[in-house]
């Protein structure tokens, strides 16, 4: 080829591409699709929504079973001594010349009271005037009297009717052991002794004076 064929063939290759570029309507061409990417990956999960409303409160349940009972406690303190009874107390008093019958304890004090005084003086301390309900503690007050040597009021008297002789609490005294011709008193003689020698009684009059003698029941 010569230059001029060149020449004229280059310039046909600039006129059709500057055609081309400038058309408004592209030129047809075909093109080769390309293969099909792969898929994107999920997207993150979004963010964590508010906390939902409490939930309704719930039935009562049923009540269970009652459980066993505890063990015991342990065992308490020791208590304080406790105080001194009346015999005790009496014992204190009377150290002296005691005699027993049963429960019943009598007692002697060195000391010579009328009647309304012994009564005082034995209750004082929790006793009364003897009051003998059989003949063993009639015995028993016999034997005090014998011990002491000395006379002593029991609590039996008929200071309220005359004849009707009657215990300090005012029931009938129904056991009784005189001496032969006793009571032989009448108004005078409203109270009654222990004979320290005879084991018998006498009524006297209330005002002399006698060595106290006393009853404690032990309890
Ligand atoms: C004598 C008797 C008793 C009387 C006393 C006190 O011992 O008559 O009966 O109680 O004297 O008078
Ligand atoms: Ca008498």
């Amino acid at each position: 080829m010569n230059h001029l064929t060149k020449c004229v063939c280059i310039l046909t290759v600039v006129a059709v591409l500057f055609t081309l570029s400038h058309s408004e309507t592209p030129a047809t061409c075909s093109v080769v699709q390309g293969v099909i990417g792969l898929n994107g990956r999920d997207g993150r999960d979004g963010a964590t929504g508010p906390k939902g409303d409490p939930g309704m409160r719930g039935e009562p349940g049923i009540p269970g079973e009652r459980g066993n009972p505890g063990l015991p406690g342990k065992v308490g303190p020791k208590g304080n001594p406790g105080e001194l009874g009346n015999t005790g107390v009496a014992v204190l008093i009377f150290p002296h010349s005691q005699a027993t019958s049963g429960n019943k304890v009598y007692m002697s004090i060195d000391r010579a009271e009328d009647f309304s005084n012994s009564l005082i003086i034995c209750k004082m301390y929790g006793g009364i005037l003897p009051s003998p309900e059989n003949s063993a503690e009639d015995l028993a007050i016999y034997e005090l009297a014998k011990k002491t040597g000395k006379h002593g009021f029991l609590g039996i008297n008929d200071r309220q009717l005359e004849g009707k002789f009657v215990h300090i609490d005012g029931r009938p005294a129904v056991y009784m052991n005189w001496r032969d011709t006793e009571p032989n008193g009448q108004r005078t003689e409203n109270c009654v002794e222990q004979d320290p020698k005879r084991r018998k009684w006498n009524d006297i009059p209330c005002e002399w004076t006698r060595t106290i003698m006393c009853e404690f029941k032990m309890i």
